[in-house]
């Protein structure tokens, strides 16, 4: 997989406009979301599945997990800040998300 850029302020803004449940933090160098579930189980099953689409994608969340809630934060750390990469986790974690909502 080609080395991932880091995003330039417009790339970004376009970026986080089509993202309203992720917030920036880290001084613009990362993205964060809180996922609740109502069982730790489901909580679970939304990692399993994010975390495999993680593996896929070569790039792997920085998270904490109590119970029902499920805190992410994505950066990319060989680029130090965002880039394309962050937002497919997003989108990808964001789908399972609302699969195991359902
Ligand atoms: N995940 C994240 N979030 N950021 C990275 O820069 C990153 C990664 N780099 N997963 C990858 C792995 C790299 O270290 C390996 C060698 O592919």
């Amino acid at each position: 997989m080609a080395k991932p850029e880091k995003l330039d302020p417009a790339a970004l803004a376009e970026e986080l406009a089509s993202f309203p449940g992720w917030t920036l933090a880290r001084e613009g160098t990362a993205i964060e979301r809180t996922f609740r579930f109502k069982t730790f189980v489901e909580a679970f099953g939304f990692m399993s599945q994010a975390a495999l689409a993680a593996e896929k994608l070569d790039h792997h969340p920085e998270w904490f997990n109590v119970y029902g809630r499920v805190e992410v934060t994505l950066t990319t750390h060989d680029a130090g800040g965002l880039t394309e990469r962050d937002f497919s986790l997003a989108a990808r974690m964001d789908a399972a998300a609302t699969a195991c909502l359902a």
